[in-house]
């Protein structure tokens, strides 16, 4: 019998293609994320979508990138300009440095360069994200990855394998591969901040999310 001195414990958990890591940004990250979103934002300021019907969204978006998600009455769709007619700021090479990392821990053969878009989302207290599907994007069997920064939040997946019910804290990490990819998800609400990091956002009751797609 061959004796395990060592556990190794996997970095991630995946189901249906459904990649949630073990393994958060650090702070360092997390400043250097916030540090490039507060001058990105200075042209591309994060704006309350509104829906083809009138009603506004319950959150707040912007984004970096060739194209970004935006609505109004005219409908969805990427679009090259933010409503204010500015082009998106990019996406910096440092985020897709460390989106790498994580494709490499979950053996993704994907270049993530391919990301051309960048959707940040900010949820303010009392907000959420009805579940809905991302298919606006042309190709849907590209994964989307998704960053977590600022309070936590109770986030629903609907995969074949069942209903899926995960809190994601303050520099959680997860990825959206294969079956997942097209599976019905959304933000039923917000938590309280019993975190393991804390909230580095100055709005301590808000969170912001950063979700990465090919959508060209
Ligand atoms: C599963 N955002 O921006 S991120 C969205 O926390 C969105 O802001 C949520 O849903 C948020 O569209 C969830 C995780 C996520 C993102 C995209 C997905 C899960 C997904 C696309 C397909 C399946
Ligand atoms: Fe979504």
């Amino acid at each position: 019998m061959t004796l395990s001195l060592f556990s190794t414990t996997p970095k991630y958990d995946k189901t249906d293609g459904f990649i949630k890591f073990r393994k958060y940004l650090n702070n360092e990250q997390i400043d250097q994320i916030l540090d490039y979103l507060r001058t990105a934002l200075i042209k591309t300021p994060l704006f309350t979508p509104t829906l083809s019907n009138g009603v506004p969204m319950k959150i707040s978006i912007s984004s970096l990138g060739k194209v970004g998600w935006i609505s109004d009455s005219q409908g969805y769709r990427y679009s090259s300009t933010h409503p204010n007619d500015n082009k998106w700021e990019e996406i910096p090479d440092f985020l897709y440095i460390i989106i790498n990392e994580y494709f490499q821990m979950a053996n993704l053969k994907y270049s993530v360069y391919e990301y051309d878009s960048c959707l940040i989302n900010l949820y303010k207290s009392g907000s959420g994200l009805g579940m809905h599907y991302d298919k606006d994007e042309k190709d849907l069997s590209f994964p989307i990855t998704s960053i977590s920064i600022g309070r936590p939040c109770e986030f629903n997946i609907d995969l074949p394998s069942g209903s899926k019910k995960v809190n994601l804290f303050n520099g959680d990490v997860i990825i959206m591969s294969e079956k997942s990819r097209n599976a019905k998800h959304g933000v039923s609400r917000l938590l309280t901040d019993i975190s393991r990091l804390g909230n580095p956002l100055k709005d301590l009751d808000s969170r912001l999310n950063l979700t990465f797609r090919k959508a060209l």
